[in-house]
């Protein structure tokens, strides 16, 4: 009964709050940035009983990301490299809505709830982050920083198979926290979403609803680094493993992934089955730099 009321009440009575976000996206080269991005603009293979209701473009250069990942990712090819654009201003800018569907608790019950995403995300190349470590005073890393200052929320993209990685991680992100703090104040930053990438791969995808501990386990440099920032009163910081793959098959799985290069640096690699292409967990770090509350329908699977 309760439930039919409820069924017809959110046919009904949807309600849609906005919440908008300018977020940037950095992260080592061949971390999974473009791909995270394309494979969240395409949206491919929408699950009818996911909470996320539909990925729109907004701008033109949101359109070539769909283009891309239609065009290069589901032909089972690999994305280029992103070049080093010459300022901050050249680097794409990527706005996606995004409706997510949720439901509200009030004194008189619980009532449907449209979040509507709009979110602007930068992708920058992996050098950017070579930069901050390597280079400063450079003119266009400095247009880079007071980019990033500009935003609210940092998606910091790791390559979840490249654990040793984790010593330079620690040293870009204390480099860039810091050059931020000195622009002024350390700008509007207050929530960093440290995602993992590549977790359809075995040993990240037993942990996936566990982000927390992959971090803890493979990256505990840079963990100490976030949660140091965060314990100065900075901003806070949240734990993510996605796939911009996903997995082929419900109860046994196995990664939709092919495997073309592994090294120190991390994987390279392509989708097995495009067909069969479903990423997970790449609403739920947007949703949590938008509202700061965590959703864990979102990471479901
Ligand atoms: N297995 C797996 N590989 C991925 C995933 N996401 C990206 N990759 C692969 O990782 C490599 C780099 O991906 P990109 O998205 O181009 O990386 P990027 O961070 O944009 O790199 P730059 O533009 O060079 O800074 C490619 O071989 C991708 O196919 C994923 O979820 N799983
Ligand atoms: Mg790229």
């Amino acid at each position: 009964m309760i439930l039919k009321w409820l069924k017809n009440k959110s046919e009904e009575v949807p309600t849609f709050l906005d919440a908008e976000a300018t977020l940037r996206v950095i992260g080592d080269r061949a971390s999974g940035k473009t791909a995270y991005m394309a494979s969240l603009a395409y949206w491919p293979n929408a699950d009818s009983s996911s909470p996320v209701q539909d990925v729109t473009p907004v701008n033109e250069e949101a359109q070539e990301l769909i283009n891309q990942a239609r065009n290069i990712l589901e032909q089972g090819l690999e994305l280029p490299p992103t070049d080093l654009n010459a300022s901050a201003d050249d680097v794409k800018d990527y706005l996606l809505s995004i409706a997510v569907k949720s439901l509200s608790s009030t004194k008189t019950g619980l009532f449907p709830k449209i979040l509507k995403l709009t979110v602007g995300c930068k992708d920058y190349a992996g050098e950017f982050f070579a930069d901050v470590v390597h280079k400063s005073g450079d003119a266009k890393l400095k247009s880079y920083l007071e980019d990033c200052r500009a935003a609210t929320g940092l998606m910091f993209l790791v390559d979840g198979t490249a654990p040793r990685k984790d010593a330079d991680y620690a040293r870009g992100l204390d480099k860039l926290l810091g050059a931020l703090n000195a622009v002024d104040g350390g700008g509007k930053m207050k929530r960093i979403a440290f995602t993992m990438t590549k977790c359809e791969i075995e040993q990240l995808w037993v942990n996936r609803h566990d982000p927390r501990k992959i971090a803890e386990a493979r990256f505990p440099q840079t963990r100490h680094k976030l949660e140091g920032w965060a314990s100065l009163g900075n901003g806070t910081v949240e734990y993510f493993a996605t796939s911009a793959f996903g997995v082929l098959g419900r109860e046994f799985t196995q990664p939709n992934s092919k495997k073309l290069t592994r090294d120190r640096q991390g994987t390279t690699s392509v989708i097995k089955d495009p067909r069969r292409w479903r990423p997970f967990g790449l609403v739920a770090p947007i949703y949590w730099l938008c509202t700061g509350d965590r959703y864990r329908e979102l990471e479901r699977e």
